[in-house]
């Protein structure tokens, strides 16, 4: 479609349960895009969040209280929204509202029957965090109407977009009290795909014949799925960010999206020259540290570091292909170097181990008899998946092994207790990262990773995988510093086996190669970002206002389906 004057945004309201509010891949889709934005509509563009700080203070967030002051007097003042308004510290600054809706919760049952009425949105079945988002939501809808109507804004251009089934009842209440809004709504995963991959039921090989409803029922996430699905056909664009997602919204959610909008990154904050080296080198200092005082004993300087992370989805983002990857290669006799395998995936912890931080600070090495593979404290232990594995598979850490596993299970915020360094700080020192997901709609963990020079593994069922394999894996093996592994519903040993081969590989390479390929891993990346990708969401905006345009020259009609 052409884009014109017209189908060009004046304003732009964008919102998330992410947005100040780091929590996983949505927080990086919206803050590295941000930048970008800010430049093209300058402080017309809106972010919505959240304001889970309560007294604390946000880390992300600084408050401007000469931004729309008296909107935000009349609105707390008459219509008792509380709003903070400042800016989301990450570049570009753009404006921010973040909302507190404790107030809605009281409103709860009325905006579910509302909903119901209007769109058939089932939340009888809700549980968990369904209620709280989608109280946030309801009252960003409620914000958004009061920003509009205040300043008057009939005559423009005014596009409300939304991500995730989280803010799904906003693009329901928009559609309703406010229709001249273009509304636009972007999934990044299906919630009930995601559901039916981590219940190891195959997902590929049946899409076509699982019913989304149906799935949702069995599943037990009933809510999130209507709310989802209706958001979905009620929007004027419905984007997704990669084919895979696309095909299964087809099929699950019954709506094909209008345009697949891929994830960019902003490379822009990642150290070059000099201080690339000494970054790396500072990381790979204290991610050997780290291994040492856990094993027990040194490890050669020259020791492959690798590693998997994300968010702690076991089967979904491949973490069971990892380990069971890393104990056929320590199985290899033909290694012949050190790899240290870490696992970044946080859990649910009590704190870094105490014994491990004392070493640390002392110097020495962990005694023997203390478990060597994990860096904090579980607080169930006997049910973690990963130790599980671990110690089924038999890894031990000790001298004699080749290949040594390491669980991190704290979020890398750079205040840890163990290592004490965000996690890009550490992605740097890396010489490789896996990631061989079997649920992965984009997949930033391998996309980072190649920003970084780092090379990297991911598979065919990962969004950006498919995307850098037309665009980039071209050579065998690892030498263009990706590799994407064909992986589908029944061929996870020979993955695992692949991946494996790979680390081989990759540790039989000379300096010069090796520099070969992180340039090579670096030019990809360089061919992913918001520069490029960003057009997919003006064509976004260009269809959510022509789709509106057309929806509001023919009588206006509510219920859907
Ligand atoms: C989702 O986050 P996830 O880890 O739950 O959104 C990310 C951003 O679009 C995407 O990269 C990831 O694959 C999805 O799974």
């Amino acid at each position: 479609m052409e884009i014109d004057a017209r189908h060009t945004p004046d304003y732009l309201f964008e919102a998330s349960w992410e947005v100040c509010n780091k929590v996983g891949g949505i927080y990086t889709v919206l803050s590295t895009r941000a930048n970008i934005l800010q430049k093209t509509y300058k402080d017309r563009v809106f972010f919505i969040g959240p304001d889970v700080w309560g007294e604390q203070e946000s880390p992300w967030f600084k408050e401007d209280k000469k931004l729309f002051g008296s909107w935000c007097d009349y609105a707390s003042r008459n219509q008792h929204l509380p709003i903070r308004i400042g800016r989301w510290k990450i570049p570009g600054e753009p404006i921010v509202f973040l909302i507190k809706f404790d107030a809605f919760f009281e409103k709860q049952n009325d905006i579910y029957a509302e909903m119901w009425m209007d769109y058939g949105v089932d939340s009888i079945a809700a549980y968990g965090d369904y209620h709280e988002a989608t109280m946030f939501a309801y009252a960003t809808g409620v914000v958004i109407e009061s920003f509009y109507r205040f300043h008057h804004l009939e005559a423009e251009n005014v596009i409300a977009h939304f991500n995730e089934w989280m803010t799904g009842a906003a693009a329901l209440y928009i559609k309703k009290h406010v229709p001249k809004i273009a509304t636009l709504f972007t999934t990044h995963a299906t919630s009930i795909g995601r559901s039916i991959a981590g219940n190891n039921l195959p997902l590929y090989d049946h899409l076509e014949r699982y019913n989304g409803d149906q799935m949702a029922r069995q599943l037990n996430m009933a809510a999130k799925h209507s709310i989802e699905k209706k958001a979905a056909h009620n929007v004027d664009c419905f984007t997704t960010v990669s084919d895979i997602t696309a095909a299964e919204c087809a099929q699950l959610l019954q709506r094909l999206p209008d345009i697949v909008t891929p994830n960019g990154f902003e490379k822009d904050f990642i150290p070059k020259g000099v201080n690339h080296s000494r970054a790396r080198k500072k990381a790979r200092k204290v991610l050997l540290n780290v291994a040492e005082k856990m094993v027990g004993h040194t490890i050669h300087p020259d020791a492959l570091l690798i590693a998997t992370s994300g968010r702690y989805e076991y089967k979904n983002k491949g973490i069971d292909v990892f380990i069971d990857a890393m104990n056929l290669l320590r199985k290899m006799p033909e290694l012949t170097k050190d790899v240290i395998a870490f696992i970044m995936v946080p859990g649910w912890v009590k704190g870094p181990r105490k014994n491990l931080q004392e070493r640390l600070s002392s110097g020495e090495p962990l005694s023997t008899g203390n478990c060597p593979f994990i860096t904090h404290e579980l607080v169930e232990p006997q049910h973690d998946m990963v130790m599980n594995q671990i110690r089924r598979l038999g890894f031990c850490n000790d001298e004699r092994e080749r290949v040594k596993i390491i669980f991190v299970p704290s979020y890398l915020n750079g205040d840890d207790g163990i290592f004490n360094l965000p996690y890009y700080d550490l992605l740097i020192g890396l010489d490789m990262t896996v990631f061989p997901s079997y649920y992965e709609p984009w997949g930033y963990t391998p996309h980072e990773s190649v920003a970084f020079s780092v090379p990297t593994i991911t598979t065919t069922l990962a969004g950006f995988g498919v995307w850098a394999k037309k665009e980039g894996d071209r050579k065998e093996g690892i030498n263009d510093g990706i590799e994407v592994i064909y992986r589908n519903d029944g061929n996870y040993t020979e993955v695992a086996e692949e991946i494996a081969a790979l680390v081989h590989e990759l540790s039989l390479k000379s300096n010069e190669q090796v520099k070969i390929l992180k340039q090579s891993a670096a030019a990809l990346a360089d061919m992913a970002d918001w520069g490029h990708f960003i057009r997919y969401y003006k064509e976004a905006y260009s269809k959510a206002l022509h789709n509106s345009f057309v929806r509001l020259s023919y009588p206006y009609k509510l219920k859907t389906e």
